[in-house]
């Protein structure tokens, strides 16, 4: 216990993108307690209950402790010698047989920053690949596309200090009660202080959230577009909208055409709320309130969603159409006025978004088909500007169906677990199995490691030192508190040494993360992402960038003066939209789009996927902690209590989970923390068990622009087990 504790090392929580500070209290080479850190702004001394159990997962009984390479079929323990020469030898077969491109890496939102930034340094100018991707493009990238798209800039404006300013709280696709539990307390906090602070709720099933709503909007899956369409629409019908604001700093437009004002209101007719009841399920009245809500002159109104808007379909569109309601009212870029997507992980935007870590990004928001952002790099790097390739490499879902289809002959995974997280599982699997698999991970088996042909056992969280960025643009430093348990090693290590084997000594000159982060802030410089240096961050509890400079102050607000350094000073308004070539962000027309799979005669139910407070992702972390798994040892499938009622179902029975790709058995729960609408069931993605893991069960439709799967929408049959 914390009175057990010789010292107090400073970290983060290794779950939620919340991104809270922790102190972990060691003892000799134990962690014996954690605590949060009360001088880390975003908990302010709070944990839940998944942060407070973290030394838990330390001493497990499936820790990896030695490479392990598999031989007829059997994992046999091995040396780092001969792992990583089996590794490179792969690597340079598949090289010299079928080029580059035959080579992949899928990384994570978890790993550091330093470890993403060196494996996609090495992928692309050692490799000579774009193959990179990783879980935040099933996670963030319709968020980003939708920040690029609207603003021309990835990562929100605001920060979390506008929960403790905002009057009004749209949540849309969002869970924050279970899946950003410190991020809900501020929040019910606030709403708590001040009896005018009103909080609206979109959700196709009624969570915990929605127990604070004070408008709840229980839509029909997939018909949020057509929800913030009507908002749109209603708020330029009643004059809600604030004109200069709209004409200083916005402009309009659909597909690639630019819109006028009137042509853009002239596409809203068919989103009237009396339209829209019939589209969406939600009364005319209440998309009315709700709209004059939100756009209220006087007060300020902050938005959040998360994957029910991103793991979509059409994730980029919905996340514009949020964009457009703050850029028609002018609430966004001062205190409590806020467009703010949270993410998922809790170095998502940290560690993929901002170094590179996707196949079409590099360092510092570049972009892979920008010639001038590789040049750049390229001159960091000190390599020839064509040794730097120019093709936007394999999205997730490309890069495993690669795998399938055998283009694919080397695939390393770092710190995530696609064999369990991906959809479609029953297809996608195979492909891990098949191509010869590299997984960097703590645990095995993992239902990804026992598809691996070597596992490389890796130093977990704080057991090394590095950066992670959470969702409001703050980077944190965690310092290593302890060593990793028999031979495992920080992923860094690991990346660096087989760089060196593979004979790319030059790219990497590197002995410590700090080495790696002093490279990296070097690529940070000219753009408007700058981040703090090592030392700065060794010490502070968190900064959010932009910070230009060691005597710069963090940045609060974006786009806007006197916060953000970048705006120019001569700015309307103090305003300026600086990712745009003309400073304008944009209110776009998009339609509604129905999702991919919808429910027929055959499949007449909606399956929606998430989180649930108690467990992170694949479970390998928190199904080791008992106290955890105590309260929810297996995942359910959650119905409607009428709709259980019609196919004789009672709360407890096994019931059949059945869609086009395969079946799923779990128990009913009727009466659970949630209650889906009709018609709707609710499965959380946690169960490691084959029958129970739903991700067998959905589809793979994506998001054209984003590439991000939809994990949110598919149909599926029920039938008593
Ligand atoms: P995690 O359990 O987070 O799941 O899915 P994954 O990323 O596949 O996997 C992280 C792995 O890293 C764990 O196995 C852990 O043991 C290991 N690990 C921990 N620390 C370290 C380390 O320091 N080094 C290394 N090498 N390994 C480490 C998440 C993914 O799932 C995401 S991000 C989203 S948003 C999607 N959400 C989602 C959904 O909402 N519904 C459904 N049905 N599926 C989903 N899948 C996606
Ligand atoms: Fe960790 Fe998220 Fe809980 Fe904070 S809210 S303690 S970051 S899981």
């Amino acid at each position: 216990g914390a009175e057990d504790a010789e010292k107090w090392v400073k970290g983060v929580c290794r779950y939620c993108g919340t991104g809270c500070g922790v102190l972990a209290g060691v003892k000799g080479n134990k962690i014996v307690a954690v605590k949060g850190d009360p001088d880390c702004a975003v908990n302010k001394g709070r944990l839940c209950v998944k942060g407070i159990l973290l030394p838990k997962i330390i001493n497990t009984k499936d820790r990896v402790l030695h490479p392990l390479i598999k031989k007829n079929g059997e994992f046999v323990e091995a040396s780092w010698d001969e792992a990583l020469d089996l590794i490179v030898s792969k690597i340079k077969e598949s090289v010299d047989q079928y080029g580059p491109d035959s080579i992949g890496f899928y990384g994570s939102g978890q790993t550091f920053a330093e470890e993403t930034y060196v494996a996609q340094k090495v992928i692309r100018a050692g490799i000579g690949t774009n193959n990179i991707d990783g879980n935040p493009r099933t996670c963030m990238a319709s968020a980003v596309a939708g920040f690029m798209t609207s603003f021309g800039e990835d990562e929100p404006s605001g920060t979390y200090a506008d929960i403790e300013e905002a009057d009004t709280f749209f949540i849309i696709g969002a869970n924050p009660a279970e899946a950003h539990p410190v991020l809900f307390s501020r929040l019910i906090d606030r709403k708590n202080s001040n009896p005018d602070v009103k909080v609206i709720v979109a959700d196709p099933r009624k969570t915990r959230t929605g127990d604070i709503a004070d408008y709840y909007l229980e839509f029909i899956p997939g018909r949020d577009l057509a929800l913030l369409n009507s908002m749109a629409q209603v708020i330029i019908e009643e004059n809600l909208i604030n004109q200069g604001f709209i004409d200083r700093h916005t402009e309009f437009m659909k597909g690639t055409d630019k819109l006028s004002f009137d042509a853009y209101k002239a596409f809203l007719q068919d989103y009237t709320p009396e339209k829209v009841e019939a589209v969406s399920g939600i009364p005319a009245q209440t998309i009315r309130e709700v709209a004059r809500l939100f756009a209220a002159p006087g007060r300020k109104t902050m938005s959040l969603w998360c994957m029910g808007l991103n793991q979509r379909t059409r994730g980029v569109w919905v996340n514009n159409l949020v964009h457009n309601l703050h850029l028609l009212t002018g609430k966004i870029c001062s205190p409590g006025n806020s467009s703010f997507s949270l993410t998922g992980q809790p170095s998502a935007c940290g560690s993929v978004r901002e170094t590179g870590g996707l196949s079409h990004i590099l360092p510092a928001h570049r972009l892979v088909a920008n010639a001038k952002h590789r040049e750049e790099l390229a001159k960091i790097w000190g390599i020839d500007p064509a040794r730097m390739p120019s093709k936007p490499g394999y999205h997730t879902l490309a890069m495993f169906k690669a795998a399938v289809e055998g283009k694919l002959k080397f695939l390393w995974v770092m710190c995530t677990n696609p064999g369990q997280s991906l959809p479609n599982l029953e297809y996608y699997r195979p492909g891990m199995e098949k191509t010869f698999m590299v997984v960097s991970e703590a645990y095995h088996p993992t239902r990804t490691s026992e598809l691996a042909d070597v596992v490389l056992p890796a130093a977990l969280w704080m057991e090394k030192e590095g950066v992670y960025g959470n969702g409001e643009r703050r980077t944190q430093h965690l310092a290593k508190a302890i060593d990793p348990p028999g031979e495992a090693k920080p992923d860094l290590e690991v990346l660096i040494e087989v760089a060196k084997r593979l004979g790319y000594e030059e790219l990497v000159p590197f002995k410590t993360p700090e080495d790696v982060w002093k490279e990296y802030q070097r690529c940070q410089e000219g753009t408007a992402m700058q981040l703090a240096s090592y030392d700065r961050l060794r010490k502070e509890h968190g900064l959010t960038w932009p910070v230009p400079g060691d005597d710069k102050p963090e940045t609060y607000i974006r786009y806007a003066r006197p916060w953000d350094p970048y705006v120019k000073e001569d700015a309307p308004d103090g305003i300026e939209f600086y990712g745009r070539p003309n400073g304008r962000a944009v209110i776009w027309a998009r339609p509604q789009v129905d999702p991919q799979e919808n429910p027929d005669a055959e499949y007449p139910f909606y399956l929606t996927t998430g989180r649930i407070l108690e467990h992170w992702h694949t479970g390998t972390m928190t199904f080791n902690v008992p106290e955890l798994k105590n309260v929810v040892g297996e995942m359910y499938v959650e119905i409607h209590p009428e709709d259980a009622a019609g196919l004789g179902i009672a709360d407890g029975d096994e019931v059949d989970v059945i869609s086009r790709r395969a079946t799923c058995t779990l128990k009913a729960h009727l009466n659970g923390r949630g209650r889906p609408r009709k018609g709707l069931v609710y499965v959380p993605f946690h169960d490691q068990v084959k029958e129970r893991m739903i991700n067998r069960v959905l589809l793979d439709a994506f998001d054209a622009a984003s590439k991000q799967p939809e994990y949110k929408v598919c149909a599926v049959r029920l039938q008593k087990h």
